[in-house]
């Protein structure tokens, strides 16, 4: 069965277990997570292995994620956002400090990826998968070369082209376009992209986040904007897609786990972080949802194939590769009202 399938049926499976009422398992851990984000049989792996329960749920932007957090509800145990969520959820005191006396694993972690500016002193954070941001395409229906952010503007590819349904994503790329920082405070410079995407709607066939791989493995769509993991997860499954990154410059990402204030079970929420830093099930992980890992100990354990991926793991100085996405405080309100004016136009 196709892996894309795949993934979709287990996450539904692992909802249907969650479900059940006969359950002898002592805890039930809440984790929350982006949408295929992780191989099912990980999470089933853990469960037997540690007695704990898991009840699994999926988001599909930093935002989202934040919107539940706060509304209260569920709490969830184990969350894994990004490097300027992180930054901006240390801020509004939502994330517990770990007990790194209980991630022995984090000695796996390249120390590239630690005491990165978002979480300085590796306090609140667990680095969990790393990627950029690009433009997935089919090379039968794009004639012209993918080399930067305005084939995204290309009338040509009119009813073609998907977007991500994420704020900063989509504003991101747009000012990366325009030559501009992603972390732009200047008013005039966020209003320019504002303008452009506006001006793109026409062009645009949907904004989505997770539901698109379907239409691009299909052959429905031209292009995408895509996560480098995602986007070769659909290279895997239709050898008509590739990935670029344009010229312009792009968004370097940090995804991480963390346990939210509102936790319940912060003892066995770090059981798991570890368990997910272990080099086996690390590289598992990453080989099924075909994302980059910090773990070191993880890289030696996967295919020469996948660690010669030069999307996944491209050479040189990992800093040299995008802009990383900063919390925006106050000015994050700014984005929210363009973004709503975008999608409302
Ligand atoms: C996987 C989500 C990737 C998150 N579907 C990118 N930060």
């Amino acid at each position: 069965m196709k892996k894309i399938f795949m993934i979709l049926l287990m996450a539904t499976m692992v909802f249907t277990f969650a479900g059940c009422a006969s359950d002898s398992k002592s805890t039930t851990l809440n984790v929350y997570n982006w949408g295929d984000y992780i191989d099912p049989e990980v999470i089933k792996d853990f469960e037997s292995e540690f007695d704990i329960k898991i009840n699994y749920e999926e988001f599909a932007t930093n935002e989202e994620m934040l919107a539940k957090i706060q509304a209260g509800g569920t709490s969830y145990d184990v969350i894994f956002p990004s490097e300027y969520m992180i930054e901006s959820m240390i801020q509004r005191g939502l994330l517990h400090e770990l007990d790194f006396s209980k991630l022995d694993n984090m000695k796996n972690i390249g120390s590239q990826y630690q005491n990165l500016e978002y979480d300085k002193d590796q306090k609140y954070s667990v680095p969990y998968l790393w990627g950029t941001m690009g433009i997935v395409y089919n090379k039968t229906k794009v004639s012209d070369s993918v080399d930067s952010w305005d084939i995204l503007w290309n009338p040509k590819y009119e009813g073609q082209i998907i977007m991500l349904d994420s704020p900063r994503d989509t504003i991101g790329i747009t000012l990366k376009k325009l030559g501009y920082s992603l972390n732009t405070k200047n008013p005039a410079e966020l209003e320019e992209a504002k303008q452009a995407l506006i001006e793109q709607k026409k062009l645009v066939r949907s904004y989505e986040v997770d539901t698109y791989k379907g239409q691009m493995i299909a052959g429905e769509a031209a292009m995408s904007l895509a996560w480098s993991g995602d986007a070769m997860l659909l290279m895997s499954e239709n050898e008509d897609l590739a990935y670029a990154i344009p010229k312009e410059g792009t968004n370097l990402w940090f995804d991480c786990m963390a346990i939210p204030t509102t936790a319940a079970h912060k003892e066995e929420a770090e059981i798991f972080i570890n368990f997910m830093m272990r080099p086996d099930i690390a590289a598992r992980n990453s080989e099924y949802i075909k994302y980059s890992t910090p773990n070191e100990a993880a890289l030696e354990l996967l295919p020469e194939e996948e660690v010669n991926n030069e999307y996944l793991y491209p050479k040189g100085d990992l800093n040299k590769l995008g802009e990383v996405f900063t919390d925006l405080g106050e000015f994050t309100t700014e984005y929210d009202r363009v973004w709503t004016e975008i999608k409302s136009y």
